[in-house]
């Protein structure tokens, strides 16, 4: 038997490892996943792949790209044959998920920087079509203004490195005065401290770093990164067990939430 997994691009680290997680524990079971990957993130692609699960007689899906509500409940609402548990939701969604909790890590990540002195933030965003791109940036700057904090400058990447690249150079190019810059994943934070490296600002100019996800490579990182930590192996574990128990039982609501904590390393200062 097999189950499905429509996810992320493969290319980005996290999305990789997770589906990495998910092939192990899913042969643990003597379970196959079968993996699509969607250019398009809408409701014609997804139930596209849906049926082509359906057509092999897979009956449960673990689905980890980042999807509004209303396009979650209607898949759930129109496959009710197939299992589905989501990684990547908002919380407001009432469909079975299993997920990171983003308040605690990016919470912890902001005030580490605040108490080491920080008071000019560049905010490094992911996509705004992701809800947890949205969901790190309205925390970190729910954070920034308990602590009364009202200078952060807001840009937007693709995730990607290079993009990481770039919009550092943006940022410090229109706001000099930045002396943090809080990123919402480990990808881009490696393309911004290159480009800090260019700008020759390390060592006693450095500006600190904070990234998100602790991808096995962050530690690596020159210097090693500061981040926030999601553990991509059990959220694997936990995704294929609980797609395992609901497929046995398909009425049962699953909701589970994973912490994210954060690593201090070298980057912050
Ligand atoms: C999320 C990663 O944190 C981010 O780096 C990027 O890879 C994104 O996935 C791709 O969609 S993790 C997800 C389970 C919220």
């Amino acid at each position: 038997p097999s189950i499905g997994l429509i996810t992320a691009s493969l290319t980005l680290h996290a999305p990789s490892q997770i589906a990495a997680a998910i092939k192990s524990y899913a042969g643990a079971h003597q379970l196959e996943v079968v993996i699509a990957m969607p250019v398009m993130v809408d409701y014609a692609s997804l139930q596209a792949r849906l049926n082509e699960f359906r057509a092999q007689n897979i009956r449960g899906a673990i689905i980890n790209l980042p999807l509004e509500s209303s396009l979650a409940e209607k898949l759930v609402s129109e496959n009710p044959d197939i299992c589905c548990l989501f990684l990547d939701i908002s919380p407001e969604t009432d469909v079975c998920c299993v997920r990171f909790n983003h308040l605690d890590g990016c919470g912890a990540c902001v005030s580490h920087l605040w108490e080491l002195g920080h008071r000019d933030f560049g905010l490094l965003a992911g996509p705004e079509s992701s809800v947890s791109a949205r969901m790190r940036l309205s925390s970190w700057r729910e954070t920034l203004h308990r602590h009364g904090v009202s200078n952060a400058v807001t840009v937007f990447g693709d995730w990607s490195a290079a993009s990481g690249w770039h919009k550092a150079f943006e940022l410090l190019h229109q706001h000099s005065r930045i002396s943090a810059i809080v990123v919402a994943n480990d990808q881009m934070a490696l393309g911004v401290l290159s480009a800090l490296a260019q700008l020759h600002r390390t060592g006693s100019r450095a500006v600190s770093v904070t990234g998100y996800d602790d991808t096995a490579d962050s530690l690596y990182f020159q210097p090693p990164l500061t981040t926030v930590a999601q553990d991509f192996n059990k959220l694997g574990k936990r995704a294929v067990e609980l797609l395992i128990q609901k497929m046995a039982a398909p009425q049962i609501r699953i909701r589970e939430l994973l912490p994210t904590h954060l690593i201090i390393r070298q980057s912050t200062w």
